[in-house]
């Protein structure tokens, strides 16, 4: 088998597999940020990707896609409801998200979330050139960089935790919280997207295993008496920002966007909710804050429709199905007590759509509401601001979204205080183009200013400087 020099290991592979015109299986690329980050690192260092396809009990040879070594890993069906739907969303999806939904502790997912870390750990060493970086992604899959270690003491390895890493008092609940942490700390860089999330994961390293924490510096002692060093480290995660402002120049997206706002009776103000259908936004937050706003008479829906992106996710977990009921059910209400003929309160869509119509979407929103309880970062408040070519538009932003931490301009917001967010839509909703412009113009800065490709190249100078210093100390 080929090895490479650069080896990317995610839960996903960057490909679905569809099938095409003539009936034959084929792929397509999932461009997501990830993949345009790591595509010049990807190209420069043959680099190689290991993930699952997505489909269970799908074996698939390794192939060659867009410059890239993709190398599929199987996942039986068994697989992917314990390791994957029960133990990464079940158990630490809801933990690390700070208990907004009970997390369920089965033992038997965390025997297969084992089991399925193993096997993602052997093949990222099965492609790994002597001396290679490998680049381990995410919540599910904390053990590989252990497992990898132990395996090919040679490699250099990073992970980085797209989602929040919680306090030590809600994370102390998990029953394999050791061996996680162990998991983990087999990388030299552990990079995270707040300073408070490196913060939390560095308390829990220091209450629970004992090790001694020295400003991102994790010491780790060996069974030979010698210690090696970690570094936990906030990276936060950005989009392609130029790809967002093509997209926002192109001629047909901004004539779609004219098409959408005709199509809501081209009202006053155009609010917007992106998000995957799920309980860590606070879409039921928005929607009631949006709603109260309706009944009080201080927004009407002549003037004012709110547009939902609900994006289908995660279908088969008991906690979505819930709260796509209760979402739905109050879209009901709330339309049904103020619709008119002619007008919505709420256009709801639980689909998911290209990328140029999301972007036409941000062009047609006057007002941008991200209300998440928790989220890593939260991408779409960057992807909004990104596309606001006219300086125009506001951001409601929830401080609980790692976003926060740049976007200092936007509109913050708590979303569990509904009067304090009835206020910020407001606020937002009557802004002056003044106002917007002086807010627009800082959060557009930041986000052309740090994008992507700079996060994905900072995390790796970091790992190749550290690994390079550790060398040295040793
Ligand atoms: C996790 C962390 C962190 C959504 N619906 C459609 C669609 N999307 C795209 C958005 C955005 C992405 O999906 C969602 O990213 P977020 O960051 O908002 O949220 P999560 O999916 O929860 O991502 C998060 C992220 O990882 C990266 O580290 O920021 O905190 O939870 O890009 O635009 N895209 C298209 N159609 C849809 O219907 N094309």
């Amino acid at each position: 088998m080929a090895e490479s020099a650069f080896v990317v290991v995610a839960n996903r592979l960057p490909v679905d597999r569809i099938v095409d015109a003539d009936g034959h299986d084929a792929w397509r690329g999932s461009p997501g940020g990830l993949v345009t980050a790591l595509e010049p690192v990807m190209r420069k260092a043959d680099g190689a990707w290991v993930g699952w396809p997505g489909q269970p009990d799908v074996d698939v040879e390794p192939f060659d896609f867009d410059g890239m070594h993709l190398v599929p890993l199987r996942l039986s069906a068994e697989d992917v409801e314990r390791y994957y739907e029960g133990f990464s969303n079940d158990t630490i999806w809801p933990l690390y998200h700070d208990v907004i939904a009970a997390p369920r502790y089965r033992r038997i997912w965390w025997e297969a979330y084992v089991r399925v870390n193993r096997r993602f750990a052997e093949a990222a060493a099965s492609v790994a050139a002597p001396g290679a970086t490998v680049w381990v992604q995410d919540y599910q899959l904390q053990l590989v960089p252990r497992m990898l270690r132990e395996a090919r003491p040679d490699l250099t390895i990073g992970y980085f935790h797209h989602i929040p890493f919680p306090a030590y008092g809600l994370y102390s609940q998990l029953p394999w919280r050791r061996q996680v942490l162990e998991g983990l700390l087999g990388a030299d860089v552990i990079g995270f997207q707040r300073v408070a999330d490196a913060g939390n994961f560095a308390r829990a390293v220091r209450r629970q295993l004992h090790y001694e924490t020295k400003a991102s510096g994790i010491r780790i002692p060996l069974p030979d008496g010698t210690t090696r060093r970690a570094l936990a480290k906030a990276f936060p995660i950005s989009i392609d920002a130029d790809a967002y402002v093509e997209l926002a120049k192109r001629a047909d997206v901004r004539a779609r966007a004219a098409e959408i706002r005709a199509s809501l009776g081209n009202p006053r103000t155009i609010l917007l909710g992106v998000d995957r259908l799920d309980y860590t936004k606070g879409i039921q937050h928005r929607m009631k804050a949006f709603g109260e706003l309706l009944a009080e008479g201080r927004l009407s829906v002549e003037d004012v429709t709110l547009v939902q992106v609900a994006s289908p996710s995660r279908e088969r977990v008991g906690a979505y199905m819930e709260l796509r009921d209760e979402i739905e059910l109050t879209v009901g209400r709330i339309n049904g007590d103020h619709d008119t003929m002619d007008h919505t309160a709420i256009r709801y869509l639980h689909q998911a759509y290209p990328r140029e119509e999301m972007v036409a979407l941000y062009l047609a929103a006057d007002v941008m509401l991200v209300t998440a309880l928790r989220d890593g970062m939260n991408l779409v408040a960057k992807e909004y601001v990104a596309s606001r070519l006219d300086n125009r538009g506001v951001l409601v932003l929830s401080e609980f979204a790692g976003a926060a931490d740049e976007l200092g301009t936007a509109l913050r917001i708590n979303p569990h205080d509904i009067d304090g967010l009835k206020d910020a839509i407001m606020r937002a909703v009557t802004m002056s183009p003044a106002e917007q412009g002086r807010r627009m113009r800082a959060l557009r800065r930041r986000v052309r200013e740090h994008d992507v490709e700079d996060w994905s190249r900072d995390f790796l100078h970091a790992l190749a400087t550290f690994h390079d210093e550790g060398d040295a100390a040793s």
